[in-house]
């Protein structure tokens, strides 16, 4: 028997999202060395005076939206912490949610040799929040960033805080240097992980590229809704500009959140400490 939960709304905003680091290229692909050049792509106040009309407009329209950059933040102690971040935005144009990315992926130092650069590990340092949810949209949303998709992990403990929808930016390079042969199967790899992401945990997810060609560098397009059930709700299809269109019905969770996944019922966390205690794996 299905218990449903109590609540029976549609989800009943409409929402726009964005990839990650919106507000700018995709700066990683190049290695610079000036620091105030490095923080020119930062931004120091979210909303700032760019940015402060869309939040306006966004507030005039009543569409709610979530947004990917790159944050310069100095904490009380006055040093300065760089990270790739993304925010929620609720529909009368407050912000609900801020996330920083968690999994830094690529390399630390200038390789010159590789056709282009994808230093996020020099520009950012991890986020230190973890992973969070907000009521919002009358739901419970979650976000993370492009590699955080990849990391069971990254859905598990949002799952956890009773998630039902997560909002993830992303900019996937075709090409992957340190292993060529992974090339053709980043459309794969892309749905595989959300699709898995969204089934185990009972959620929807919404996986949002930064697709096409930038800067002469080609990018994973592919943006989707994926449904609790591991299937795609919308599709884009192109690489150019385009928009996905779905209607949520976030009591859909529960089919999954409440049967073969009940984590009350059925996980053994007893058997899991491995995971949150050991850092890499064993030869
Ligand atoms: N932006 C981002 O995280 N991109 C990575 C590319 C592969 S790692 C160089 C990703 O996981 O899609």
């Amino acid at each position: 028997m299905i218990r449903r939960p109590p609540r029976s709304t549609l989800f009943p905003y409409t929402t726009l999202f964005r990839s990650e680091l919106t507000l700018t290229t995709f700066f990683p692909r190049w290695f610079i060395e000036d620091e105030r050049e490095i923080e020119e792509w930062f931004e120091v106040e979210m909303p700032g005076a760019d940015t402060k009309p869309l939040f306006d407009r966004a507030g005039q329209l009543g569409v709610g939206f979530c947004l990917g950059y790159a944050e310069l933040s100095t904490d009380d102690d006055g040093i300065k912490h760089r990270y790739n971040t993304q925010i929620l935005v609720e529909k009368d144009g407050s912000v609900v949610g801020k996330y920083r990315k968690v999994h830094v992926p690529g390399h630390e130092t200038n390789e010159p040799d590789r056709p282009f650069q994808h230093a996020e590990r020099y520009y950012f340092e991890p986020g230190p929040d973890g992973f969070d949810v907000w009521d919002a949209f009358g739901g419970t949303l979650g976000m993370a960033i492009c590699n955080d998709r990849r990391w069971p992990e990254t859905y598990r403990v949002m799952g956890l805080k009773g998630v039902e929808l997560i909002l993830i930016g992303y900019n996937t390079p075709l090409h992957y240097e340190p292993d060529p042969q992974q090339n053709a199967l980043a459309g794969f790899h892309n749905h595989l992980v959300m699709q898995s992401g969204a089934y185990q945990n009972g959620t929807f997810v919404v996986g949002v590229a930064k697709g096409g060609i930038e800067e002469g560098i080609d990018s994973l397009a592919q943006s989707a809704i994926y449904a609790p059930s591991g299937q795609i709700v919308a599709q884009c299809i192109t690489t150019g500009d385009e928009i996905a269109v779905a209607t949520l019905d976030l009591d859909f969770c529960g089919y999954y959140k409440n049967t073969l996944f009940d984590f009350d019922r059925y996980r053994q966390p007893q058997h899991y400490g491995i995971i949150a205690q050991q850092h890499g794996g064993q030869e």
